[in-house]
């Protein structure tokens, strides 16, 4: 069976071959600036749990869990602030990036990804982003406040560059956010199609990819704080990171993933198979 963490202590705490392995699996269970539901507090630590559900080989991909050199650092605590959370998800990920290993993000709500891309792009000064998504993220503000999971890839693209930042699946946002300048090559909205554009496009570049759960239809995908209908279904999306495995994929991050919203458990074994088969992509 997939048994993802080995343990559930903290940072540099646990008991596996940390020093070995090649990539590094953290949980960010941020759950402070969401505009919808809340719940995505408890994510990391569910998808875990949904992770002994599922066997640790893929007959899709032939290849099984066991033979990755992965770690797993458990959840940080994060306290109830958003300064400071963000902080300290910028020290864990400099640590993870500085060991040489590639990191891989459980959120958590969105706005993770903006700490973790930083220090990244302090590796990899040419970082280009793929973002999945139901919805585009490029407020300037919500409500006035800057950081926040409606803003998160407004500010990454100031980061990264706007050029650098591709756009995909997304189907909600603001008029404003739609028509910001400059996107027609870099936006591909309403479904997966022109991910094969994108992977062409970025070539042989370090890629970070950020897969907002909500991204999938709330039919797959319930488990969300703000599900978004017409979405795509589970085996476009799959089809689509399995297009992205000739990328040079240096992280990714799965995010939004709220188990309250969804009593049945499916959504965080779904995110569980999102991340066993990414996992054997992309490392
Ligand atoms: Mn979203």
């Amino acid at each position: 069976m997939l048994h993802l963490s080995r343990t559930d202590s903290h940072f540099m705490a646990a008991d596996y071959d940390y020093e070995k392995s090649k990539a590094a699996i953290a949980g960010f269970p941020m759950d402070l600036t969401v505009s919808g539901r809340h719940g995505t507090g408890s994510a990391p630590k569910r998808i875990r749990e949904a992770s002994y559900l599922l066997e640790t080989y893929s007959p899709h991909l032939n290849m099984d869990l066991r033979d990755l050199k992965l770690s797993d650092i458990g959840d940080m605590e994060l306290p109830f602030s958003v300064p400071e959370s963000l902080e300290i998800i910028s020290r864990v990920s400099e640590a993870i990036i500085k060991s040489n290993k590639r990191i891989i993000s459980l959120g958590g709500e969105h706005l993770i990804s903006l700490p973790i891309i930083s220090e990244i792009k302090k590796r990899y000064k040419d970082i280009a982003v793929i973002h999945i998504d139901a919805h585009l993220d490029m407020a300037d503000n919500y409500l006035g406040i800057k950081l926040s999971h409606d803003t998160v890839m407004r500010r990454v693209s100031e980061i990264i560059g706007m050029e650098n930042l591709y756009q995909i699946g997304q189907r909600s946002g603001a008029k404003e956010e739609w028509g910001l300048p400059g996107r027609e090559e870099l936006l591909y909205p309403f479904d997966l199609s022109g991910i094969t554009k994108i992977v062409n496009n970025i070539g042989k570049r370090p890629v970070y990819i950020t897969l907002d759960l909500d991204v999938l239809d709330p039919s797959v995908l319930p488990g969300t704080g703000t599900p978004e209908p017409a979405g795509i279904n589970y085996n476009d999306l799959m089809a689509a990171l399995i297009i992205c495995r000739s990328l040079n994929v240096v992280g990714f991050d799965i995010v939004e993933l709220a188990p309250s919203m969804d009593i049945s458990g499916s959504s965080a074994i779904i995110a569980a198979g999102i991340l066993k088969e990414a996992l054997l992509l992309y490392l």
